[in-house]
């Protein structure tokens, strides 16, 4: 902190720079990473553009063709630095009891001694960036501000997108006010003769580390994603689940849709899927042609900030600024809006390369193209790519696009209220078990469900193929705090609450005795959408089980899908008291890893589901 600061000029602030602790702090982190320059970032295209054409300058951008893909980027990362390192994610909490047993814990003060090791000199040869940003619309009640300090370029031009990025962060947070501190570095100093590389990064040192007692985050080693962009996982679901917990209010990994049936009623559906089960697809969800007059709108696709407000219901809005999503899988077929979304103003990663200068995925479309540059610029075709396995795109590559370009995007998006919450989903894919939807009884009830939840692995590359992982609330990764204390803190909202959200548990992926979907999903899933608002305006009808209340095959709306017959939704809705008896056991497995911080309704309720399937 009192550290001579050797840059002089480059380091002094704007003039609405007001706050001496945000100032001293970066000058704190300047004087240990050493860069060569400190640039303060203002969020504008004038700095965005010359950003992007330096990096192309430098080999680390390539500019896509404008008339295919106006102003439009692709970077391909280090073979090495493809996605977020859950191994090398850290909670330093000053007690080791409150990060719990799902998340790695390293005590601060020896954690605060390696970063300083690590940082020192880090950013040599390289420029700092300040970057002012607001996770949500700036000064709504519901949105919260951070600074982050990166010595990545790739870093800077994805925030613009991804956060709120704007000198206006600092008026707001005056002399005094609260901001989340970031750090980040590549971890690749350039010293001496050094030539840069197209994705700089550290091969042997990747720390993203959070440091809950101080809300700061420090991020070493990794340009990628959430490892490096802190506002999003970093911020907007660790610390900010720890913010809520102390403040009163939640922030989920959930998409944000609004429902709008064809009297003009309007719903909004928070929902929380594990990866790998279409989340971004259900964010911007077109209903099929018989549901003429429905509407389904795009708040966020990835994170929610939920808080009580004075009307007595939970208010949400999308903390973020864009979209950071899987390319992979994506199409026309199982995404238009999405599709329309990346027309332009795109950065793309880790994806392929045209000969005409446009980028291809996997499930982009039936054929790829004849000839590819593929993510690690080698050239592939589809006899390449049968012969060696090779993947044009990698299977984590990723699009950074504003939200507002989303067709489907609600007019209320960016509203600073936020928007009423009617209901929330919890999603996994299941093969047998989980009914296509189930309503709990109650606020109690719905959150054993959340908490319980699990998704079959489908990649390879995470193990066993078709294992059920449990991923309470699809939160395992990004809870900042103990998993058991958060399913406390989740009951006690339900208790402040006073026009709580229905709780809905739902899985798109039931299969027949050949493996096969039986379920349509896409588009067909307004189906289960349409009740599910009726449910909670008290208007439709359901079937009480153990589990909670189901749909019986009147209480769908058909009109359009008469091949679905009620032998294929008894398949999807049944359920089975053998499996659930399983099932039951698999919740043990978790719930008992939580141990003596289990709240007393979530044991009450593992009793209750017990006597019920005897
Ligand atoms: O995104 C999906 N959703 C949600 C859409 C709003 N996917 C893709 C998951 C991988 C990311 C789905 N896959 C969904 C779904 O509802 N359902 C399925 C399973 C499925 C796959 C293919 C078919 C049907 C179901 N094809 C045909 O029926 C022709
Ligand atoms: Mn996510």
């Amino acid at each position: 902190m009192n550290q001579p600061v050797h840059f002089g000029k480059a380091l002094e602030a704007p003039a609405c720079v007001k706050h001496q602790g945000a100032i001293e702090w970066v000058a704190s982190v300047a004087a240990l990473t050493k860069p060569d320059r400190v640039v303060w970032c203002d969020g504008s295209t004038a700095e965005y553009d010359p950003l992007c054409a330096e990096m192309v300058e430098a080999g680390m951008l390539q500019k896509l063709n404008p008339v295919l893909r106006p102003n439009s980027y692709l970077a391909l990362s280090d073979p090495t630095d493809v996605a977020r390192m859950e191994d090398r994610t850290f909670i330093c909490s000053k007690y080791k009891e409150d990060t719990g047993p799902t998340n790695n814990w390293v005590d601060p003060a020896e954690m605060r001694g390696t970063l300083n090791g690590l940082f020192d000199g880090a950013m040599r040869g390289r420029t700092m960036y300040v970057i002012p940003f607001s996770m949500g619309p700036i000064g709504s009640p519901i949105a919260h501000v951070g600074i982050e300090l990166t010595d990545s370029p790739y870093v800077v031009v994805s925030m613009h997108v991804m956060t709120r990025v704007s000198p206006r962060v600092w008026d707001l947070i005056g002399e005094k006010g609260a901001y989340v501190p970031a750090v980040h570095s590549v971890g690749a100093p350039l010293v001496g003769a050094a030539q840069d590389v197209r994705w700089p990064c550290n091969k042997e040192h990747k720390y993203i580390v959070h440091f809950p007692e101080t809300k700061e985050i420090w991020s070493f080693g990794s340009g990628y994603g959430g490892n490096a962009l802190l506002g999003k996982k970093c911020f907007s679901l660790r610390i900010a689940s720890i913010m809520g917990k102390e403040q009163g209010w939640l922030a989920e990994h959930m998409l944000i849709l609004g429902v709008t049936s064809p009297s003009g009623e309007k719903s909004y559906v928070a929902a929380a899927f594990p990866s790998a089960c279409g989340k971004t697809n259900f964010a911007m969800l077109v209903p099929p042609p018989s549901f003429n007059g429905w509407k389904v709108t795009t708040i966020g696709e990835d994170i929610a900030w939920i808080k009580p407000n004075a009307d007595g219901r939970l208010y949400a809005i999308n903390p973020e600024n864009g979209f950071f999503g899987v390319a992979p899988g994506t199409s026309l077929k199982t995404n238009p809006n999405c599709m329309a979304t990346l027309k332009a103003n795109v950065i793309f990663t880790n994806v392929a390369l045209t000969p005409e200068g446009d980028v291809w995925w996997e499930g982009m479309s039936e054929t790829p193209p004849p000839r590819l540059t593929d993510w690690q610029g080698q050239e592939w075709t589809a006899e390449i790519a049968k012969a060696t396995g090779r993947k044009a795109a990698h299977p984590n590559s990723r699009f950074t696009v504003p939200a507002a370009q989303c067709p489907s995007i609600d007019p209320e998006w960016d509203n600073p209220k936020g928007v009423p919450i009617s209901a929330f989903l919890f999603g996994g894919r299941r093969s047998d078990t989980v009914p296509l939807v189930v309503e709990a009884f109650n606020w109690d009830a719905g959150v054993y469900m959340a908490a319980t939840m699990g998704s079959e692995t489908t990649a390879a590359a995470t193990g066993k193929v078709g294992v059920v992982r449990r991923d309470p609330m699809a939160m395992i990764p990004f809870t900042g705090y103990n998993m058991a204390d958060y399913f406390d803190h989740w009951l006690r909202m339900g208790k402040r609450v006073e026009k709580r959200p229905h709780i809905y548990c739902v899985n798109w992926f039931r299969t027949d005795d050949n493996g096969k979907f039986v379920w349509p999903g896409f588009g067909e899933n307004m189906r289960v959408l349409n009740w599910v608002v009726e449910r909670t305006q008290g208007k439709a009808h359901a079937k009480e089980t153990p589990v909670g209340w189901v749909p019986e095959f009147d209480d769908l709306n058909w009109a359009g899908l008469e091949s679905f017959d009620r032998e294929k939704f008894a398949r999807v809705i049944s359920i089975d008291p053998k499996q659930w008896r399983h099932e039951l056991s698999l919740h043990d497995e978790l719930l008992g890893m939580l141990q003596n911080r289990l709240p007393a309704e979530i044991r009450l309720r593992r009793e209750q589901l017990g006597l019920a399937f005897g």
